[in-house]
């Protein structure tokens, strides 16, 4: 049944990048919340007004909301009038025996969905709202449901509700803010709401209308699971297109980066830029869940998937080509999160080049990533050192740029001359500007202007 609730006592379970501003932005708004983690070291950093990410203004709005007693984190959840599930949707390999059509093909792994659900079923009471903001193939919120019903017969809930109003809201609505902006973009992006019913799409909306400036646009949660897969596959794909153009280009000895300055001049031509892969834990991640979904239909998906993750190989094998020029080769990697400006190295494509080529074991491998205080043990296992830039620029033969971190654009030139460079972000002729989009269409005439 749809109670026209305050919704003052929340709680966000999952406490990652994701979670966590969410918690801290609805304390901010004057909401009661309860985070809940498995990570005591999570649960912990919060409740000392701490973060364990990394995210530009979180730390500040965490430390005020749980001074003002708004938020805390806890290990168990407790009651509340809603319950947003914030947790990860990694993939998983299939098991050899699967068809012949899945194969190689990842599939989504639920299982820490159902873990949260599971963990909040005791709590429900008639009235509450529960709403899926983890990534999730077509299905899932139905499942959610059925998952709640499995074990709360007392409670109607809406997937076999029919004409009798449901006990529980459900809904779906997906997170869509881009790591780096999340403060922001949590409050001014457009929210999509896909509710079981549309009592629970309603319920959601009025949720989240308390802290979001954007539109909150309702649809049915199918149509909201596959619109989050869809934003990412399409990015997926886009950047495939400039990856597969840097492979041609390649082959033909042309630019990359000119070629796509010039393409982009073109009113209705906007490429992507070419790198070292997809990484993040989205959009090298949520196209598999479209493909697993209709693995006959989403060939193009499919594909952009292969094209963007053969890409590391590819830089390693340019790396390794130029090295074998030089007697006791030394290699700087510059960057290993899986994009500017954070330190995130989850599904990082820099990250699996430089594991790749400290695999081989006959280069000195050193890695600059100026937003980590020590390697990961894969990397500090294999002998790679982590150097600042400087002193990584003075020794090496190759330098590999794998990221286009603010600090690096602001380097000195001339410590790159007399190097092979493998410039896998177009960093180079950015050196020392406002290091903008390297094929930003830049400016052009409006009619504004002219008239
Ligand atoms: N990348 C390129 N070339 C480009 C753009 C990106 O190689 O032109 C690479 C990046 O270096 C990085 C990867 O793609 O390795 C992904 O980076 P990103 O900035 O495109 O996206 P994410 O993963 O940080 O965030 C995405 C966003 N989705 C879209 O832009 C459609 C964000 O809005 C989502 O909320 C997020 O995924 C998510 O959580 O799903």
């Amino acid at each position: 049944m749809y109670r026209k609730l305050p919704f003052n006592r929340v709680s966000v379970v999952g406490l990652g990048y994701i979670g966590l501003p969410t918690a801290a932005v609805l304390a901010a708004s004057g909401v009661n919340v309860v985070g809940v983690d498995i990570s005591q070291r999570a649960v912990d950093a919060v409740n000392a007004g701490h973060v364990h990410i990394v995210e530009p203004g979180l730390e500040v709005l965490v430390q005020r909301a749980v001074r003002a007693g708004l938020l805390r984190a806890v290990e168990k959840p407790e009651e509340a009038e809603v319950y947003m599930i914030a947790v990860p949707t990694p993939f998983s390999h299939p098991p050899a025996e699967y068809s012949e059509t899945h194969k190689n093909c990842p599939e989504p792994d639920l299982s820490y969905i159902r873990a949260a659900a599971e963990s909040i079923t005791p709590l429900l009471k008639t009235g509450d709202l529960v709403v899926l903001e983890s990534t999730s193939p077509v299905g899932t919120t139905e499942q959610l449901s059925r998952w709640f019903a499995a074990i709360r017969s007392d409670l109607v809930f809406p997937h076999d509700a029919g004409d009798v109003p449901a006990d529980i809201n459900i809904a779906h609505c997906p997170e869509r803010v881009l790591p780096g902006r999340v403060l922001e973009e949590l409050i001014e992006n457009d929210r999509i709401v896909g509710g079981l019913s549309p009592a629970c799409s309603e319920a959601a909306r009025a949720f989240y209308r308390r802290f979001v400036r954007g539109e909150c646009i309702i649809t049915d949660a199918r149509t909201a699971e596959l619109t989050k897969l869809t934003e990412n596959a399409f990015r997926d794909t886009n950047i495939a297109f400039a990856n597969e153009m840097a492979l041609i280009c390649d082959h033909l000895n042309i630019d990359v980066w000119e070629l796509i300055r010039l393409a982009n001049r073109h009113p209705r031509v906007n490429i992507l830029n070419p790198g070292p892969g997809v990484g993040g834990h989205c959009i090298a991640v949520d196209p598999w869940f479209i493909v697993s979904s209709a693995p006959e239909q989403a060939r193009l998906i499919h594909q952009a998937r292969s094209v963007n993750d053969t890409r590391p190989a590819y830089v390693v094998e340019q790396i390794h080509r130029a090295a074998s020029t030089f007697d006791n080769p030394v290699v700087a990697c510059l960057g290993l999160a899986f994009k500017p400006d954070i330190d995130d190295l989850r599904e990082s494509p820099a990250m699996e080049v430089t594991k790749q080529l400290a695999s081989f074991g006959d280069v000195t491998l050193l890695a600059v990533e100026p937003n980590i205080d020590s390697l990961p043990p894969v990397l500090a296992a294999r002998g790679v050192e982590l150097c600042d830039l400087a002193s990584a620029l003075a020794r090496a033969d190759v330098v590999a740029i794998l990221v286009d971190h603010s600090a690096f654009l602001h380097a000195d030139a001339a410590l790159f001359t007399d190097k092979a460079i493998i410039d896998t972000r177009g960093l180079i002729p950015r050196l020392n500007t406002d290091g903008g989009n390297p094929t930003d269409q830049g400016s052009r005439t409006s009619i504004t202007d002219m008239v």
